[in-house]
Formats: C-alpha cells, structure tokens, sequence
C-alpha cells in the first residue's frame, strides 16, 4: 500500500511535468548584445544582474586577464543549462540551432579554443522569466512568447582571434537589436584605443536594427560611487559629441548606469537590477512584469481563464459550509426535531404521528441542502481532463472531499428511518433518535471538520487579494502537510521505492 504523501508527490510530479510542457518557449529573433573593451566587464556584469538564476557551476568566467571567447548566449530556460551550440547568425533560431555539447560547468578560454567564435557560441538557458519575450519578438507574426538572447562579446582588442580583432561592426551589433549595452571601465575612460572603438560602435550603433527606438545602454564598471556623477557626465558628453560628429542629428536614446560591483550593497545590487531590465526593456514598450523568481509563475497569469482554481475552490467553500449547516441545524443543542416531544403528539395514531415528524423535519431542514436531490458529494466541481492538475484534484482533492461530505448523506438517510420508528408508545422521543441518529452525526460532524477540511477553511481565509501563485502554492504545500499527518494518524510508513 502506498502512503498519501507518496500518491501526492506523484500527482504533483505530474502538474510539474505539464507546466514545464507548457512552458516551452521559442526563439525569438530578437538580441541585446553586451559589448566593451576586455576586461571592462561585461562578464561580471551579467553575473551580478542574473546571479541569483545561475547555478554556481555555470557562472561564466569572469577574470582579471582577457576572458571571454565565444560569445555566449543567455537565454530563458525551465532548468539552468550550459550547452555549446553551432549557431553563426541570430536568424539560425530554433531547429537551425545546433546543440553539439552539454556542459557541467562554465568552460575557461582555454576550454573553448578548438571552437570558432563565428561559428559557435555558448548558451546559457536560465530561469529568469524576463527573458521571455511574453508578445513575441515583435519580427515573426506569431505573438507566441518567444525568448529573447543577452549575448557577451568577447572583449575587442582581447589579442588572438578573428572575431574580437575584425570589423568592429560585425561583432557590435546583431540582426535584430532590443537594445546594445556598451560596457566600459570607469578606469580606462580616457584610452586612445577606448575612444577610437567607441566611435566604431557608435557607427554600428546608427547602422543596426532596432526593434522599437535605436537604444544605447553604457554601463560603466569599477566607478566608485562618489564620481559617479562626475564620470556620468563626463561619458554623456564624450558619446554625444562623437555622435554628433557621425552626422546623426536624431537624438540618441541613451541610459547610463554606473556601479562599482567591488562596494556596491545588495539592496543596490537590487535597484540595479530593476532598472537595468527597465531600461532594456523600454523599447518594446510593454510595461515590465515585476521580478518573479519561478518561472511558473509566468505561466500561471496566463492560464485560461477557465483553469484557475478560484471557482472550483469556491465551491469546496461551498459544499463543506452546506454540509456543516446540514449537521447544525439537524442537531440543535442535541435535539433533533426542535420543540417536539411525546406530548405534543398524544393522542394521534402511528400513520398521523409520522406524517407530523415528517413535517416538523422538513420545515426544520428546508433551508438547508437536506431538501435537496442531489448528495453533496456527488456535487464536487471536476476539473477538466488536460488541466495542470487534473490529476492532483482527481487523485488527492476529490477523494478527500467525498471522505469529507458523504457521512452527511448517510445521515440524513438515517432520519426518516428513524421517524418512521416512532409509534404512540414511544416513551421519550428525543432520546429515541439519539439513539438512532446521534453515531451517523457524530461521523459526519468528524468528517465535516477533518485535517482535510482545514486546508480547506485555511484557503478560504486566505487575504482576497492574495496572488494566485501564492494560493496555489499555500494549497499543495497545506495538501502534502495534511498527506503527512493522515500517513501518520493511519501508521502507514513510505516503501522504499518513495
Ligand atoms: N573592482 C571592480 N572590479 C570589477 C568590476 N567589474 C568587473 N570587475 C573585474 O574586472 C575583471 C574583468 O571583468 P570581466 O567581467 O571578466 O570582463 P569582460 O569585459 O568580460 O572581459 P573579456 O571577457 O576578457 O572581454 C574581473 O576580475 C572582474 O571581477 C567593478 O565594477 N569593480
Ligand atoms: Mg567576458
């Protein structure tokens, strides 16, 4: 036999399985490329604003010498993984994309030497929901979500190889840009080599193409933060003027941020975070999601309508206070036919005797679901057939429910039984039913308020404005503590296979 704990991790084994199904998410045409001189930080930039999805094995590597060789890709993903691909332009998306290596951990330059920078990238595929373009890309006309690809260059003028030293344009930009983060080191604002490949990106910059505004985001590293000010200002102006020098009379779409990863606080860190996805995001013009930490909560706001659980919760709330109203109104302070006694029935024979009983129960009851036809377990909402958690509520809320609600029925069977057993000899009427009804009542009001019916009554006394995450995650947290405690109460013990 196997316990109920071990029957709800199946079932909820089965929901995750099908919200990752779910969640498979396309590529998106659409990048942000993360470019700067080497050593200026873009690695650790990306670390610092993604840390918290990366699995410390995956961090890209992030050094004091020239670093980073292929470009790697940072892409939405259910589970964190590393993978080296074949993947030579940004339209080979999807299928055209070629998966030839699962990696355990982030590769160093020397482990990536054999492949070619032009032709092989890195991917890293993280739960970070924000990487999910949720309208599409806004190039392919299906508005399905689509992911959207941070990628870090490898740093210009980073020595030995074809991409890094090339054309400054074919690395700069991608073929269809969110936005281009220029990385530069607060400490080398005034190289030669600095300003002279500045004004090549600048010139990519006004070539490339743009999903919505053409958007510049400099991200300046090591800057304490008593210049910040100052050096903001200072690269403001040096990146105008050349623009300006470009010929470009538009005026430039351009954020700067600037941070000293070395000193910066975590509640910095934070606003960081929040307005570096502001401002690459702006482009598309959607108002940004707020940060979420699983991915399925992504999902989750946008089940149908229909597959929330809020309805049929409702009406669990529903049935379980029917019931209870049922087992208070039968038994008023242990009377079952209020006001009625043996007295009040002298003189009438057995037929007209039942008929009376008959009587006063009904109008006692008429409020309640005991008048009705149908039991009330035989009333509990079903969930349709390819809902996440068909098989949870099948298997786990139903059955319970049912425990919960079908003494009620048993009951209230019992009762005209009961009445029908009254005759004028009957000495003392309420004593008589007790006898008969007070067992079936005392089963239904256990059942009625069992460690099953608390989650119940903990859901619905949850705040109304609770997010549906949050519901659901109090109800199959509060489902497995309860499986806990009846596995307890029973003595069943998991097999070993659990
Ligand atoms: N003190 C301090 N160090 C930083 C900061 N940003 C980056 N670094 C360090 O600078 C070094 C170079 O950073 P990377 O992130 O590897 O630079 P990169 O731009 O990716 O370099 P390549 O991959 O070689 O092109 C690393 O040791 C970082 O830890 C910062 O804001 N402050
Ligand atoms: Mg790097």
């Amino acid at each position: 036999m196997t316990t109920h704990i071990e029957d709800g991790y199946r079932a909820l084994q089965t929901f995750a399985a099908h919200m990752s199904k779910v969640q498979q998410v396309s590529d998106g045409l659409l990048t942000a490329r993360v470019i700067g001189e080497f050593s200026a930080g873009k690695t650790r930039f990306l670390r610092e604003l993604l840390g918290d999805s990366i699995p410390p094995a995956l961090y890209p590597v992030s050094s004091l010498e020239r670093q980073t060789r292929l470009p790697l890709e940072i892409t939405y993903g259910a589970e964190p993984e590393l993978t080296l691909v074949q993947r030579a332009n940004d339209y080979e998306i999807n299928d055209k994309t070629v998966t030839l290596q699962t990696l355990t951990e982030f590769p160093d330059r020397e482990a990536t030497l054999q492949h070619n920078p032009l032709r092989h990238r890195l991917r890293l595929a993280i739960p970070e929901s924000r990487l999910i373009l949720k309208n599409g890309d806004g190039y392919s006309d299906d508005k399905s979500a689509k992911r959207l690809f941070l990628i870090d260059m490898p740093g210009w003028n980073s020595g030995d190889d074809l991409l890094a030293e090339g054309d400054a344009s074919e690395i700069m930009a991608g073929f269809h840009n969110l936005a281009l983060v220029y990385v530069v080191s607060a400490v080398r604002l005034d190289g030669l080599k600095n300003s002279e490949r500045l004004n090549n990106f600048l010139q990519a910059f006004a070539e490339a193409d743009f999903v919505g505004v053409r958007h510049l985001i400099v991200m300046m590293t090591h800057c304490p933060a008593a210049e910040a000010n100052a050096l903001q200002a200072k690269v403001k102006k040096q990146v105008n003027a050349m623009w300006a020098e470009l010929g470009e009379t538009s005026p430039l779409s351009m954020d700067l941020f600037s941070i000293d990863f070395e000193q910066v606080s975590a509640a910095e860190l934070a606003t960081f975070r929040d307005e570096f996805w502001r401002s690459l995001l702006f482009p598309l013009g959607q108002p940004m999601a707020a940060s979420v930490s699983h991915p399925w909560v992504h999902f989750l706001h946008n089940w149908p309508k229909h597959w929330m659980l809020d309805e049929p919760l409702a009406q669990t709330h529903a049935l379980l206070a029917q019931a209870r109203a049922v087992l208070q109104t039968a038994a008023q302070e242990k009377n079952y036919l209020v006001g009625m006694n043996m007295t009040k029935l002298s003189g009438l024979d057995a037929p007209a005797i039942k008929n009376r009983l008959k009587e006063t129960w009904n109008r006692q009851m008429r409020d309640t679901v005991a008048a009705a036809h149908k039991p009330l377990h035989q009333s509990i909402p079903l969930l349709e057939d390819n809902h996440p958690l068909a098989d949870w509520w099948n298997t786990y809320w139903i059955p319970h429910l049912q425990i919960a609600l079908r003494p009620i029925a048993n009951f209230l069977a019992a009762v005209p039984e009961a009445l029908n057993q009254v005759s004028p000899q009957t000495v003392d009427l309420q004593k008589h039913l007790s006898q008969q009804l007070d067992a079936l009542h005392h089963q239904a009001t256990q059942a009625a308020y069992s460690s099953f019916t608390q989650v119940v009554d903990t859901l619905r006394d949850l705040p109304q404005e609770t997010p549906p995450e949050q519901t659901l995650a109090t109800l199959l947290r509060l489902s497995l503590l309860q499986m806990r405690y009846q596995d307890h109460l029973e003595g069943r013990v998991e097999s070993a296979a659990g």
